[in-house]
């Protein structure tokens, strides 16, 4: 069985009351426990971390190697700015599938712009909750064949 962390972000933690309109009802307990039930159907131990803060999710990242098979992240606004979360993922060399609840590509120019991408197997957003479940079917095809072609 594989495993993977499912990681996020600033501002996540207020998914279901935050902005509805653009991040849905769907809270983060809602989330995460949709990935576990998800991961255990396709061969995936999933285990679930969210901060509000850069370094505590560079530390998660840094941990995850040894332990996790990959990842699965949801930078928040961090996707836009942070080349030490980029550097933090290049570093630890796991499988990482980007995720957005929104179409970033839909909305403000400042959006369009990805660190996060840049080290990503692929990304994935505009689906709300359901990537994440797109992603961990995305990471478990990377894992099983080496790659989702
Ligand atoms: C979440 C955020 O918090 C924003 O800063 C990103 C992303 C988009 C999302 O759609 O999940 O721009």
């Amino acid at each position: 069985m594989h495993k993977a962390l499912i990681l996020n972000g600033p501002n996540l933690n207020l998914l279901g009351t935050r902005q509805p309109e653009v991040y849905g009802s769907t809270t983060l307990e809602m989330v995460e426990n949709l990935c576990v039930s998800h991961g255990s159907s396709i061969g995936i131990d999933v285990s679930c971390f969210q901060s509000n803060h850069e370094g505590a999710l560079i530390d998660a990242i840094h941990a995850a190697k040894g332990d996790q098979d990959g990842i699965v992240l949801n930078a928040g606004a961090y996707t836009h700015t942070s080349i030490a979360l980029m550097d933090a993922i290049a570093s630890v060399e796991l499988p990482m599938i980007e995720v957005h609840m929104s179409n970033i590509h839909a909305r403000e120019d400042f959006r369009h712009v990805s660190y996060i991408s840049k080290v990503a197997v692929g990304q994935i957003c505009g689906f709300g909750a359901r990537g994440y479940v797109m992603a961990l079917d995305g990471l478990a095809a990377h894992l099983n064949c080496g790659s989702t072609a």
